[in-house]
């Protein structure tokens, strides 16, 4: 059975570079495309996200000599996690899972673009004011809730499930469609973060 009109299914980050065998692999990131691809067929509207950085992009470790990845720097915009050179434009690593059926999709949209500022949300870079143009669409398309999986739940994916509640949407996050990098308790936090902005967490069954 199909969703509502009004209901949106977003599918973060699921690329290459996220699963296993990648360049920031999330532990078993790969298990969310069986569950993406069963939950694509019910919806009208299906959102992907892909990660989508320049080389010189300044969230890679390796352009900022001296520190190392998963440490933590200061940006104009904030603290900054570092990471290691991954989703580059055009890479293999920055293309999506082969399995993941892409077909389904209404928009792709990609994020992190420019070399200064790191993206994790679908909605707003890291500075949390330019926007991807995503909440635009999406109203206009008169969609109200938000159905998210991907990877990997405490970066891109909390981001993205945050900043859309914090616009008036109503969202829900399909936990075994999702994994996470754990990164000093970020899996933790998330949650906390999650509750706090009354996100549903629940499992992709519930659908
Ligand atoms: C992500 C770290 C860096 C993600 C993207 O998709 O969660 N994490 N870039
Ligand atoms: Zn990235």
């Amino acid at each position: 059975m199909k969703t509502g009109p009004d209901v949106a299914l977003i599918v973060i980050d699921v690329q290459n570079d996220f699963c296993p065998g990648g360049a920031l692999a999330v532990a078993d990131g790969d298990a969310v495309v069986p569950v993406a691809n069963r939950l694509m067929q019910r919806f009208d509207h299906v959102v992907l996200t892909q990660d989508w950085h320049p080389a010189d992009h300044s969230s890679f470790a390796a352009n900022n000599p001296g520190h190392d990845p998963f440490s933590l720097i200061d940006m104009p915009y904030g603290p900054q996690v570092l990471w290691p050179v991954h989703c580059v434009q055009g890479s293999k690593g920055a293309a999506f899972h082969n399995d993941l059926e892409t077909d389904r999709a209404n928009l792709i949209i990609r994020k992190g673009y420019r070399s200064e500022i790191d993206s994790y949300s679908a909605f707003f870079e890291n500075d949390h004011t330019t926007t991807t143009g995503l909440a635009g669409y999406l109203r206009e398309r008169a969609v109200e809730h938000l159905i998210m999986v991907g990877l990997a739940t405490d970066f891109c994916v909390r981001f993205s499930a945050v900043d859309a509640a914090k616009l008036g949407f109503r969202v829900t996050l399909l936990e075994d469609g999702c994994r996470a990098i754990d990164l000093d308790g970020s899996l933790a936090a998330a949650r906390a973060e999650l509750a706090e902005h009354g996100i549903t967490v629940t499992t992709s069954d519930a659908i």
